[in-house]
């Protein structure tokens, strides 16, 4: 089995704390934008190899490593929504970061201003919810934390209005997963 992907991508993280969860053998190979934009029609990462599997989205990557460990990926529909929403706010804010770094203005465009409107009322209703304050944590968490890491290593967020969120993010400081897979500070 083989992951590609980046240290730094929040999404290509919470594969890596799954397999680390799951204790599967998997080789990880470190792919690049010009990589991922020949070997994957999504042209991002993460993307899985597994024989004649191949998945191009983290969240159907770590259902199938979670069925691959017998375990439970989204319980139901409702943990499953929370997931979106999650990704829905993760998604905006990468792509906010990826239009800046090439220049673009996010305040001159319209629907760029939505997209941050939308990580904003994603992050209040995030905030709104019952997490643990330690392992184990749901891949809901986990994803919530992965992009909190990134989005507090790219200054993408201000978490300050947002306190059951950093008092949960505290705490998944402390999981031994999600430190090994800590992307690199600089
Ligand atoms: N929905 C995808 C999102 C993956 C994604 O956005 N990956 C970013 C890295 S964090 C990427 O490869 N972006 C490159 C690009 O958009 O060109 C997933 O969950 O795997």
């Amino acid at each position: 089995m083989k992951l590609y992907g980046s240290y730094t991508s929040p999404f290509v993280r919470h594969c890596r704390i799954v397999l680390l969860e799951t204790a599967q053998a998997c080789e990880f190979i470190e792919t690049d934008q010009a990589g991922s934009a020949v070997q994957s029609p999504t042209k991002r990462v993460p993307f899985l190899a597994d024989g004649d599997v191949f998945l191009t989205d983290s969240s159907s990557i770590i259902q199938y490593l979670r069925e691959k460990a017998g375990q439970a990926f989204c319980a139901d529909a409702r943990e499953l929504d929370q997931l979106c929403l999650v990704n829905t706010a993760l998604e905006s804010c990468v792509n906010l970061f990826f239009l800046e770094r090439d220049g673009v203005v996010i305040a001159q465009v319209p629907y760029l201003q939505r997209q941050a409107a939308r990580i904003e009322s994603a992050l209040a209703e995030l905030n709104q919810f019952n997490l643990p304050d330690h392992a184990p944590y749901n891949d809901v968490q986990l994803r919530l934390a992965c992009f909190m890491g990134w989005a507090k290593l790219r200054k993408r967020v201000d978490f300050s209005g947002y306190g059951n969120l950093e008092q949960f993010y505290q705490g998944a400081q402390g999981y031994t997963h999600f430190q090994a897979t800590q992307p690199p500070q600089s």
